[in-house]
């Protein structure tokens, strides 16, 4: 793999870039996009922001998100992909990329493919990591603005510095970073804690009617349209209300089922240790091993019998 060095001098080599992140866009790609660009801009060179998707409105905080186009017009001397761990992840923007003879690929997913002509794949808790060192050794002087940009990534990539990915190095960016002007505090808020009025109204409703099973060990929340309509949210706001499930000390799984149309329920599982994804292929869906989702059709308290039952079949 190329050094660090010889990356910089070879991006060094061109005045002009086009930077693309990821389809469906998170936090890490967003920041390694717009802190990178900002960099090259104070390096006197050229460089504007790519995503095959539109961007959140919930990363419009940290600035710059308009400056994003889905389409690449005119003329760059380099294409830069961030964050992506294979072609696929540029999305239709990749057409473009392909046909770019400069192209360089700077991510931190081990399973990189190496899809460019340069590649800058180290295996970091996340990309705004590697991008820090790029910056640092392009020379370019570490703003608030560029801070925050790269806190952004690596707090929403590591769930605010707690998850197994976090290594020491992480918390060294990450204390250079506040060093020069990075508001934590901000980006917690932002990302982890921040919700509208109809969310906290939705979610008392949704917990006060949580029902337990098998001791206790099973955790089932149901999310119906009418409390939906009635508090106000949309239903993407539900994001994050199984993560508030398994919290609780006695349950080993946890399960979200949401009403997504007439007798149609969609569920969500997520466990401690038990294998979930066999769960999920039971009913024809699947994921991971702690977490996985399906579908489940028919009246609600026959889904609650039918998935209480291979639950238990299955809990550990
Ligand atoms: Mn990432």
């Amino acid at each position: 793999m190329i050094t660090l060095n010889d990356l910089a001098l070879n991006i060094n080599r061109y005045n002009s870039f086009a930077i693309v992140c990821h389809i469906r866009p998170d936090g890490d790609s967003v920041g390694s996009s717009l802190a990178l660009k900002e960099g090259l801009i104070s390096l006197g060179k050229r460089a504007d922001v790519f995503c095959a998707d539109a961007i959140p409105d919930k990363f419009a905080f940290i600035g710059g998100v308009d400056g994003f186009s889905t389409k690449i017009d005119g003329e760059y001397d380099a294409f830069i992909s961030v964050d992506c761990a294979e072609e696929g992840r540029i999305g239709d923007l990749y057409f473009d990329f392909k046909k770019q003879k400069n192209t360089f690929n700077i991510d931190h997913h081990i399973s990189n493919t190496r899809y460019a002509k340069v590649n800058y794949v180290v295996d970091t808790s996340s990309n705004c990591e590697n991008i820090f060192d790029v910056l640092t050794a392009l020379g370019v002087s570490i703003t608030k603005d560029i801070a925050n940009k790269l806190l952004l990534g690596i707090s929403t990539d590591t769930g605010n510095f707690a998850h197994k990915n976090v290594t020491d190095n992480t918390f060294l960016v990450a204390s250079k970073l506040v060093n020069c002007g990075g508001d934590i505090n901000l980006i917690h808020y932002e990302m982890f804690k921040r919700q509208s009025k109809a969310r906290a109204k939705l979610i008392s409703k949704v917990m006060s009617k949580l029902r337990y099973a098998l001791e206790d060990k099973l955790a089932i929340a149901v999310i119906n349209n009418a409390d939906i309509i009635e508090a106000g949210a949309k239903p993407d706001e539900t994001e994050g209300f199984i993560d508030f499930v398994l919290s609780i000390d006695c349950v080993e799984v946890a399960a979200s089922i949401m009403e997504v149309g007439d007798k149609k329920y969609k569920i969500s599982l997520r466990s401690k240790g038990t294998n979930v994804n066999e769960i999920a292929t039971v009913f024809g869906g699947g994921g991971h091993v702690l977490a996985s989702g399906c579908m489940i059709n028919g009246y609600l308290e026959d889904v609650i019998d039918k998935l209480t039952f291979t639950v238990s079949q299955y809990m550990v």
